[in-house]
């Protein structure tokens, strides 16, 4: 209920406000971005980047919040209701003139009793440095004005409500009488593929949390649990390592659920003998990690896990080796349904190459950084990319195939940063991938199996009800 209130308290130095983490981004690296940004906006126009809206999850209660991408690249700015305006040729607010005004909710005491301590336009422009910060209040007057030609919101977001809801309608106010200035997102797509130091560093922090909760969750895993057990242990392995939220929801599937790919609710009992996908990933300071492990719940392969397994891997770490700079986007995933195609007809399970799809239905690669579907334009891979390599198989009941093969669903999923040298293994470096690895792992105890963290029901439930009948 109180995920502001939770979030504000990882602040460091003695401030409530969520832009004082320690290793976050620097506000000048944000400056540095919004300049470089500024140079693809042509003169007489301008890009309006607002943050997502606080969506309703039932009577009450809200999903936690998340700023938009777009905007957050750019500005660094984590609270609610704000918006940002970039204009080369300045826009001018009572007689003075900025190239970039950044709109914030006013202090509110009522309000921040709720939901927390809000910076307010003068301590957002002191921690924040963006040229001019003025109460979100004034963005309609602000916008109204604006003599440039043409403009462009860069993401229009779903599910309009709060301040947002009113940026986008001033846009849309403002627009009829003007014009639309289109391929002003392109660039920004392509500057947020290319990983500075320090996002890379903070990839490579969400990575590590993430590979702990994969080797947290493969020992920890046995016959008789739930699916959802696996999920949460994984999500507090990412939090007691420093993310403050999942890059996407957890996917855990044993047996049928491992051949759904987005599977979204993991509530199956795990038994003997399934097979499980575990693609699940962390986000720290904003950077998703996105990795996926394939296991037997038993701890052991069957014969027909294996083999699946063994093509899987081999796609993988081709598909990873071909991710190098200049690169088209596509060649890991040629390589990677090439090895899996061979594979299947090995093993008999299809007879011609073409029948692959069938069982690899998804593509290979993605880019991954503030979005774990991040922004790219697919050409050439670049220096600094951070991409997935993630083949897979699966062979659902019903398949035309021996039934042997059913239910097997099985991805591997590695994050790659693309080096000048050379491809890096951000996860995989750190987590087990070859069978033999897996089972030796599975073979170890984890947080999951401390007896005391699982309790006996206490007391007889229809006891109580009796009771509260005994008058
Ligand atoms: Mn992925």
């Amino acid at each position: 209920m109180v995920t502001v209130l939770a979030s504000l308290m990882l602040a460091q130095d003695g401030f409530p406000f969520r832009v004082h983490e320690a290793d976050k981004i620097q506000a000048a690296e944000f400056a540095i971005r919004r300049a470089e940004y500024l140079k693809s906006i042509p003169a007489g126009s301008f890009a309006l980047l607002v943050t997502n809206p606080l969506h309703q999850r039932t009577n009450d209660t809200d999903f936690p919040f998340r700023p938009n991408s777009y905007f957050w690249y750019l500005s660094g700015c984590e609270e609610q209701d704000s918006a940002l305006l970039l204009a080369p040729d300045g826009i001018t607010v009572n007689g003075k003139s900025a190239k970039e005004i950044l709109f914030v909710a006013d202090k509110d005491p009522r309000n921040e009793t709720w939901t927390g301590v809000l910076m307010g336009p003068e301590k957002a422009k002191e921690l924040l440095k963006v040229d001019m910060v003025l109460s979100n209040r004034s963005f309609a007057t602000v916008m109204a004005s604006l003599t440039q030609a043409k403009g462009a919101l860069i993401e229009r977001p779903d599910g309009l409500s709060g301040a947002v809801a009113r940026f986008v309608k001033s846009f849309d106010e403002w627009l009829p009488k003007h014009a639309e200035e289109k391929g002003l997102r392109k660039p920004l797509d392509v500057m947020r593929s290319i990983k500075s130091p320090a996002e890379i560093a903070l990839s490579w922090k969400s990575m590590n949390a993430t590979c702990n909760a994969h080797k947290e969750a493969i020992m920890s895993c046995e016959p008789g649990m739930r699916e959802w057990e696996i999920a949460s242990l994984v999500e507090y392995i990412f939090a007691r390592n420093g993310c403050e939220a999942v890059a996407y929801g957890s996917i855990v599937g044993s047996g049928m659920n491992s051949c759904i790919l987005h599977y979204p609710s993991p509530r199956k009992r795990i038994n003997s003998g399934d097979f499980i996908c575990m693609d699940v990933g962390g986000e720290y300071h904003g950077y998703a990690s996105d990795v996926t492990r394939s296991y037997p719940a038993n701890g052991k392969f069957s014969p027909e896990q294996k083999a699946i397994y063994d093509i899987v891997q081999q796609a993988q770490e081709a598909g990873v080796r071909a991710s190098t700079v200049g690169a088209p986007f596509s060649s890991a995933d040629q390589v990677a349904r090439k090895i899996v195609a061979d594979g299947l007809i090995r093993l008999g399970v299809i007879k011609d190459a073409k029948e692959a799809s069938r069982y690899f239905m998804h593509g290979t690669s993605h880019y991954v950084g503030l979005d774990v579907h991040d922004t790219g334009d697919y050409g050439p891979l670049k220096a600094n990319q951070i991409i997935t390599v993630e083949p897979g198989i699966y062979i659902k009941e019903g398949s035309p195939c021996d039934q042997k093969w059913w239910n097997i669903g099985c991805r591997i999923e590695d994050t790659i940063l693309i080096a000048q040298n050379g491809p890096v293994n951000m996860s995989g470096s750190q987590l087990p991938r070859s069978t033999s690895e897996i089972e030796a792992l599975m073979a170890k105890k984890g947080l999951g199996n401390r007896p005391e963290g699982k309790i006996a029901l206490n007391g007889d439930p229809s006891k109580l009800f009796a009771l509260s009948h005994a008058h």
